[in-house]
């Protein structure tokens, strides 16, 4: 488990569309026939989806970079380029995509077989032949392909189990997670043994199942990035109920009470949610402690002993009542959680005196003509721009006669009485 990976960036990189052909038909008898230029593919988008094979992010942190094909240019003869593949990046379950510049929280794919498109593809351009009218007899422009979408992503890996063990580092927390299911992680008796989360079913009869986190210990400080389990907290926060393990037979001396009063400072102080969630405390290493120095540790709540197996049923059969009551209280899992506002429409923004700016995929896209010299091309922007009502959204944000506007490479001067575009 060295090489678990529980974070990663990734840049994602749709494919390009391809760009619609200029062509009209001209063999055989048939002398300056009408357009027949074939659209461009679309670009190739990419997808995350979750897969229980895969166990880390760890693939991601020598090649960050993906990215999906283009789709393949129009041909002549209306024939249409092919769209370019898509491309399927598989994620561990549990994998958390949140926006690396924002932070905003895209999609949260839970289990296997959960998908969340990442960036869309770029539309391919029409062919001349598609702006046949009858006005345009002669079309001599085509639509160039849209870029794909590109964007950083970054990836978190939050383990799902409805319990997590929190103690401090040599609390007992894999010995109890080894006796009370089948994972097997390392013991060892200093603090720091445990440097990734492990998870383990526990089954206590048929159809009573739960899932058990056993996370690297917590110290002091931990969150604000003291020791290993800063990195960890994280994990915790998935989890339906809590199990603070205090260390009974701590070498340090360091009280349960004291131990406890810690660990929660730390899961408050990382997220004051934590101390609203269901939680047990038990006191760990039962067999190492004789009853009075219980009595002098001032502990009176219940005890466990992974190594004698004491208080193991109880402890677990407490956990599963716990689990279920939060089971039925938040039944549904939440799902895929896409939030992926569509930058479509039009904006107008300022970006000097007399000069302005039109944003928005849908303008774009009106003047990404392979050719916008053409008298025909500027009557189809004209007629595209005042469909989009950017007439109106002009004259709103105050722009007035001999102004500037852009919109992406191409300008014009606005001219109220001839409806905005030359
Ligand atoms: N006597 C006794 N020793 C125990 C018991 N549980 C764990 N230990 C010992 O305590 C030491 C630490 O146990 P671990 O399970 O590795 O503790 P941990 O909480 O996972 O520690 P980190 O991974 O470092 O956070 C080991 O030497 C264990 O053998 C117990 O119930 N009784
Ligand atoms: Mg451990």
């Amino acid at each position: 488990m060295s090489d678990f990976v529980d974070e990663a960036q990734l840049n994602v990189r749709a494919g390009d569309g391809g760009a619609g052909c200029v062509s009209f038909r001209r063999e055989g008898p048939v002398v300056n026939g009408g357009p027949n230029g074939g659209d461009g593919g679309n670009g190739g988008d990419v997808w995350l989806v979750a897969d229980h094979n895969v166990a880390s992010l760890l693939a991601f942190r020598d090649h960050p970079h993906r990215r999906a094909s283009n789709g393949v240019h129009g041909k002549g003869k209306d024939l249409h380029g092919r769209r370019g593949e898509s491309l399927e990046i598989t994620v561990p379950e549990g994998t958390v995509v949140t926006d690396m510049y924002s932070g905003e929280t895209l999609a949260e794919l839970y289990s296997h077989g959960d998908r969340w498109m990442a960036v869309a593809g770029g539309r391919g351009g029409r062919g001349n032949a598609r702006f046949l009218s009858n006005r345009r007899r002669a079309p001599t422009f085509a639509e160039q392909g849209e870029h794909g979408e590109e964007r950083w992503l970054r990836l978190e890996i939050r383990l799902m189990a409805d319990v997590a063990l929190v103690g401090f580092p040599n609390a007992g927390k894999s010995t109890l997670i080894s006796v009370i299911s089948a994972a097997k992680p390392k013991i060892a008796d200093y603090p720091f043994t445990t440097l990734s989360p492990n998870l383990g079913v526990v089954s206590i009869d048929e159809g009573t199942e739960f899932v058990v986190a056993d996370i690297p210990g917590l110290i002091e400080g931990a969150s604000e990035g003291r020791g290993l389990g800063h990195r960890f907290l994280r994990h915790i926060e998935r989890a339906r109920v809590l199990c603070l393990m205090l260390d009974l037979a701590s070498v340090e001396g360091v009280s349960p009470a004291e131990q406890e009063e810690t660990l929660l400072a730390e899961l408050g102080a990382y997220r004051p949610e934590l101390l609203e969630r269901p939680r047990l405390v038990v006191g760990t290493k039962a067999d190492a402690v004789q009853p009075d120095e219980l009595e002098r540790l001032g502990w009176n709540g219940p005890v466990v002993s992974a190594v004698t197996g004491s208080g193991v049923r109880e402890l677990v059969g407490r956990m599963a009542s716990l689990v279920h009551e939060a089971r039925s209280e938040f039944p549904e899992r939440e799902g895929v959680v896409v939030l992926r506002p569509e930058a479509t429409g039009a904006a107008v923004e300022r970006i000097d005196d007399g000069e302005f700016r039109l944003v928005g995929r849908d303008v774009e896209r009106v003047v990404a003509l392979n050719d916008v010299t053409t008298p025909e091309a500027l009557a189809y922007i004209d007629e595209r721009l005042e469909r989009l009502g950017v007439n109106r959204m002009l004259t709103r944000a105050g722009v007035s006669d001999g102004d500037v506007i852009w919109i992406g490479d191409f300008s014009f001067e606005y001219r109220s009485d001839l409806g905005g575009s030359r």
